[in-house]
């Protein structure tokens, strides 16, 4: 049986991460951590402040509920990175060299998000390959690669069993993502229960791969759980599910509200941000390597993220 500290449970995963890991392992096994006190769900259970700056914090709390496991998810978006880079900097990575600290020496196994963002211009744009260039050119992804090098580094010098995939946007009814440049999927379907009209800040024609969020939980206990033997690459595995074009989510949104209206007002940053990445990614690895397998496509998706959201509205 698992015990897991999860940091950042606050947070667009975090929020239901501790509670699909509650129904798994016990409320008492999962230990929610935010850098504020957090409502909902995830407060029906142990909680605890945790500023991942700080290190002693992160040890403290790991040591007191004798955790094995921590899931490190606290960490700034693409966007607000790229507002805040030396911030980001020292949250992102601080964070991230901190908790894997705490991990070395209380031998815990460690999780931590990678994503689409650790990829840059010169990577190939169309099912981007697991080994390839990774030239970032934003705040984000230089954290990232910096993060998914920081957990192979730990594993090989340290034999911490660090493991992590990429990301895609995720897409969620639950706790809504802050500061990243995928957010508009998310923020589409609210509009269109809304006033059944969305402006998208990012250009017709970009593609970006995207993932409902039970897909990306199931991807992460399922890596957790994975035979360590199988395991090539062990951190950032590409995982994907949908690549898909503002125009694509808007279709997919008129087969239940045909009156629904998209228009465009680009924000040049986070289309910059979107340029930089991939149209697609490809899985194959963490197919292979742990079995990987996404649920929901792009309309499977829609019909759900609809109906929960005009409920949650109602
Ligand atoms: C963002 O847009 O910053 C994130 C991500 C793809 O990592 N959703």
């Amino acid at each position: 049986m698992k015990r897991i500290l999860v940091t950042g449970a606050g947070g667009q995963i975090g929020s239901e991460l501790v509670v699909k890991l509650r129904e798994i392992y016990g409320d008492a096994n999962v230990i929610a951590s935010d850098i504020r006190v957090v409502e909902g769900e995830v407060a029906n259970g142990p909680f605890e402040i945790v500023d991942v700056t700080d290190e002693q914090r992160i040890y403290q709390v790991a040591k007191d509920y004798q955790v094995d496991t921590v899931m490190h998810l606290a960490a700034l978006l693409s966007a607000t990175a790229e507002k805040i880079p030396k911030k980001a900097w020292d949250i992102n990575m601080g964070g991230l060299m901190n908790t894997l600290e705490v991990a070395r020496e209380l031998n815990l196994q460690f999780f931590t998000p990678s994503s689409i963002g650790a990829f840059g211009p010169s990577t190939p744009k169309d099912n981007t390959p697991q080994d390839t260039l990774q030239r970032p050119t934003t705040m984000y992804g230089v954290n990232k690669v910096s993060g998914e090098l920081l957990c192979d580094y730990y594993y090989e010098r340290f034999g911490v069993d660090t493991r992590g995939v990429r990301f895609p946007g995720l897409i969620s009814y639950v706790a809504p993502p802050g500061g990243g440049t995928t957010d508009y999927a998310v923020e589409i379907y609210y509009e269109a229960i809304k006033q059944q009209k969305y402006t998208s800040y990012i250009a017709e024609g970009t593609y970006m791969d995207m993932m409902y969020m039970p897909d990306a939980l199931e991807a992460i206990i399922q890596l957790m759980e994975a035979d360590p033997t199988k395991l090539i690459h062990r951190n950032a595995f590409n995982i994907a599910a949908i690549s898909a074009e503002p125009m694509d989510f808007a279709k997919a949104i008129q087969k239940h509200i045909p009156q629904f209206e998209l228009t465009f007002e680009v924000d040049p940053v986070r289309q910059k941000i979107a340029d930089s990445w991939p149209n697609s990614i490809d899985s194959s690895a963490a197919e292979e390597e742990w079995g990987f397998q996404a649920k929901y496509d792009i309309d499977r998706m829609t019909k759900e993220m609809l109906e929960k959201i005009a409920e949650k509205l109602k």
